[in-house]
């Protein structure tokens, strides 16, 4: 079968802005890689409802897929209906996120033939092969569809049960005219539940590994097609510490001259300073870290399970080696501690020690999370505008404030943190672009949003909107 996968192009505010340019979802590319590995002619490409019809007439495909988080799915909902008003006949199928938690409202919504629930490598080879044999209801849980009002296979969320399985993804399947920059995945879910984040109920609590064997051999693949830095999209990559050990011996052992970027947790770089050292040395230059509030009751409330004595350890330990650090901040919890009081505590807490980057975002509740579950049974989810969850809007009304003063707290946030590092973003910036840990663009951004919001009085979260 002929298979188009369309990754939305965003036009979500927020950090996206940050990262000028379109990018196709990693997720999308597995399941195309799956896809052709089971002799089907797949391409990936990047669209909405404006321009989907030129890769249709291009690529002539007998199904179309998209993807989505619940910030895109707007766009992904435009191009399902205009897809199924140009080409009534074209089955179609959409996964990710937001799709998996919410395929109820996204068939009825859209018409969509298919929701992916889950993971997709499987699963939708599954589907494909059925319909190739004339069989457009097949019994696969995770490939959920609907039929007089009644829904099927809808019962499990498609988990991988092997990780060593999954394909391998090339610069073959995008359409020519978009980039293609691989990123490595060792391993998929996180032992951890807070409650803001909807990775525990996405893959069912289970966190799973790929070998080392596997990740390294790909790794070395990437390398032979000229790449040297890499971003772990792993939700925590430094949760087993024997099997990272083990990947950064051989990438020293083979004397790789690479960087690469990962996620960690502020505990194992407190309490693990000889693993980041070498984690360091072959090549590690970013950390980006969950810190969330300087609150230690926020911290409980958000089930974040950190302590935040182990802060300044954790700073000392990456500084010393050379390693920079991007930090996440979340302004509200959906409890008592939203007041204006809290949020400028936990902002004081961000100014006063030296964290590297700080990334802040809006508390936003994302279906599957348990803080969407809480303020929807409080009747205090404000509106379902799914493209103002991109965390720059508060969708919630908060207990102690407006949730406007939530949105012009974000701007304050972001100027005082950073003028707070006043000539110390000088040498961090420069680390940075040496090593690839951050991109020109992002600096020549980050400069221009200040300064639009700073000197000319514009709002951060329209001067962060997104400019192509
Ligand atoms: C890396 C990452 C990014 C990168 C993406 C880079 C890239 N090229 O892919 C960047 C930094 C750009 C990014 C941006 C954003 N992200 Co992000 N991101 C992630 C992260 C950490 C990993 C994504 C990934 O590769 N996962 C691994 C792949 C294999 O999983 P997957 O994407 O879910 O895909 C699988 C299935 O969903 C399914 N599937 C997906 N699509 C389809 C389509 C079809 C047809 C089928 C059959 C199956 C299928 O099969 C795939 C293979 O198994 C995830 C967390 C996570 N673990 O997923 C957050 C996550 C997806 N991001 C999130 C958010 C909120 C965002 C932003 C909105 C933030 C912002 N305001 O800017 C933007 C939106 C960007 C966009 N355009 O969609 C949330 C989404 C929550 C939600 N419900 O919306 C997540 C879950 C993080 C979290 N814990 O909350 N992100
Ligand atoms: S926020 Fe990070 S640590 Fe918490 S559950 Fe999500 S992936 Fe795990």
């Amino acid at each position: 079968m002929k298979v188009l996968l369309i990754s939305p192009k965003a036009h979500t505010g927020g950090l996206e802005a940050l990262r000028k340019g379109h990018q196709i979802l990693q997720g999308l590319l597995y399941v195309a890689a799956a896809a052709r590995d089971a002799g089907h002619k797949t391409t990936v490409a990047i669209a909405d409802s404006t321009d989907v019809d030129r890769y249709i007439r291009r690529y002539q495909p007998d199904i179309l897929g998209v993807s989505c988080v619940t910030a895109t799915y707007p766009i992904s909902r435009e191009i399902l209906n205009h897809v199924h008003s140009a080409n009534p006949s074209l089955p179609t199928i959409i996964g990710g996120h937001h799709a998996t938690f919410m395929y109820k409202e996204v068939i009825r919504e859209t018409g969509v033939h298919y929701v992916c629930r889950g993971e997709g490598e499987e699963v939708f080879v599954q589907l494909l092969s059925s319909l190739e044999k004339g069989n457009p209801e097949p019994a696969v849980e995770g490939i959920v569809f609907q039929k007089d009002g009644v829904f099927f296979n809808d019962n499990e969320i498609a988990i991988l049960d092997d990780l060593n399985k999954i394909p391998r993804i090339s610069r073959d399947l995008v359409a020519p005219e978009f980039s293609f920059s691989p990123k490595l995945v060792s391993s998929r879910g996180c032992p951890f539940q807070c409650s803001f984040c909807s990775i525990s109920a996405f893959y069912g609590g289970k966190y799973r590994q790929r070998s080392v064997d596997d990740v390294f051999s790909e790794l070395l693949e990437f390398i032979s097609w000229g790449y040297d830095q890499f971003w772990f999209h792993d939700d925590n990559l430094t949760v087993d510490k024997a099997w990272l050990t083990d990947f950064c011996n051989r990438i020293l052992e083979h004397k790789l001259k690479i960087h690469w970027n990962a996620m960690s947790r502020v505990s194992i770089i407190a309490k693990e300073p000889e693993l980041i050292a070498l984690m360091a040395r072959s090549g590690c230059s970013l950390l980006s870290i969950g810190l969330e509030s300087g609150i230690p009751e926020v911290i409980e409330s958000l089930n974040k399970k950190i302590d935040l004595g182990d802060i300044a350890k954790a700073i000392k330990v990456m500084d010393r080696i050379g390693i920079t650090h991007n930090w996440y901040m979340i302004l509200g919890s959906g409890d008592k501690y939203d007041t204006p009081g809290y949020l400028k505590q936990s902002l004081d807490f961000f100014c006063k020690h030296r964290l590297g980057y700080v990334v802040i975002s809006i508390l936003t509740p994302f279906p599957g999370t348990k803080v969407f579950e809480q303020l929807q049974s409080e009747g205090r989810i404000l509106h379902y505008n799914w493209e103002d969850y991109d965390v720059t809007h508060c969708v919630y009304q908060p207990l102690g404030m407006s949730p406007k003063e939530m949105e012009s707290f974000l701007s304050k946030a972001y100027i005082k943190i950073y003028l707070s590092k006043g000539w110390r973003l000088i040498p961090l910036a420069i680390r940075s672009l040496k090593t690839g840990a951050m991109k020109p663009n992002h600096i020549i951004n980050g400069i221009r949003i200040m300064i639009e919001s700073k000197l000319l009085g514009k709002d951060i979260t329209k001067a962060m909107a997104k400019r192509h």
